[in-house]
């Protein structure tokens, strides 16, 4: 048989036993602009797998192929190889992701909350054990910023949020947590919300700062209040067939790119936050940003231990075990 006659696939099998890795391209989605976090950590994976393997990685920012549910069923389906969707969407998939909507359960104090996310027997054994039920694999989570409430309305108090329709991630904890707030939380997916509050359909909602610079929420919106009641979480995962069935050096290559990417966007993030509210102010003096302090804090602090019994109830089979190691995980990250 000359090189002429061979077939594609006994072309395929030479190449594959002299031992040299085929180059495929990788397609990875995110829930957001190359130039937001989830973006510029999705760069930085890309610049790594491709500095260290013959592949490729094509990435599709939010928008190019559809909202964040729409994204992780296509990598569950095996169309993508990796999406990064936040467990405030996978909440309603994976029940027990739902636990990060827990009010004031995640530390303020970045280096605390860095050394959970690093650490975290929660992140490292469970979750992956149950992404992997809904076919993925999970590389890492990682935080994305304090969240923020805007509105129309300045917030002080749980009062205040009376009548007040909140936009959330559609997850059920989440609208547990808005309820016990006092507000009338109403669940949407990320692309209906700027023109939700251009037109009233929503009165506020919430995000890291960040997030409310880029999407320019400012513009809609007049206030911003700092709860200190969550840190965004977001995460890698990759269609989990595709993953076993690589070879283990490209495994490597995509844990290491992952773990470089996870390091990347830490210090990305540094002076993100006083930065951003800096260019909203200067783009729009207006508005008002305000640190509740930790008095005004208090009763939205108080409905923690109600969001929590609620998570118990609809956080899925190992919620307990899952809240249980979390607080463990956050313990030993305090110490
Ligand atoms: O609020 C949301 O839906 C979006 N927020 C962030 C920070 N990233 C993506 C997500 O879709």
């Amino acid at each position: 048989m000359t090189i002429k006659t061979m077939t594609a696939a006994s072309l395929t099998a030479l190449v594959l036993g002299s031992g040299a890795a085929m180059a495929d391209t990788w397609r990875y989605a995110m829930e957001e602009a190359l130039n937001e976090v989830q973006g510029i950590f999705a760069q930085k994976f890309k610049e790594e797998v491709e500095a260290n393997s013959d592949h490729e990685v094509q990435l599709f920012p939010f928008g190019t192929l559809g909202e964040s549910d729409n994204i992780l069923e296509q990598t569950q389906s095996g169309i993508l190889q990796f999406v990064n969707q936040s467990p405030g969407f996978t909440g309603s998939l994976i029940p027990e992701a739902q636990v990060f909507f827990v009010p004031y359960l995640l530390p303020e104090d970045q280096e605390q909350l860095v050394s959970f996310f690093r650490n975290s027997e929660t992140i490292n054994s469970i979750f992956p054990e149950l992404y992997a039920q809904q076919g993925l694999e999970l590389l890492t989570m990682y935080p994305e910023g304090e969240v923020m409430v805007t509105s129309n309305r300045p917030i002080a108090a749980p009062a205040d949020f009376s009548d007040v329709k909140v936009r959330v991630m559609t997850n059920p904890l989440l609208v547990s947590s808005y309820q016990a707030f006092g507000a009338t939380p109403t669940p949407l997916p990320w692309g209906e919300v700027y023109g939700g509050l251009q037109t009233g359909i929503i009165d506020g909602q919430e995000n890291p700062a960040f997030f409310i610079e880029s999407t320019r929420m400012y513009e809609v919106q007049d206030h911003i209040t700092r709860l200190g009641h969550n840190n965004f979480t977001t995460a890698l995962m990759a269609n989990k067939d595709f993953f076993d069935a690589l070879p283990p050096e490209d495994q490597e290559v995509i844990r290491n790119a992952t773990d470089a990417a996870f390091d990347h966007i830490i210090d990305y993030q540094q002076g993100l936050t006083e930065e951003s509210l800096e260019k909203i102010r200067a783009a729009r003096p207006s508005v008002t940003v305000t640190t509740l302090t930790e008095e005004q804090r208090a009763p939205f602090r108080e409905t923690a231990g109600q969001v929590e019994a609620t998570f118990l109830e609809i956080g899925g089979p190992r919620a307990q075990e899952v809240l249980d190691q979390m607080k463990a995980d956050l313990e030993a990250a305090a110490s």
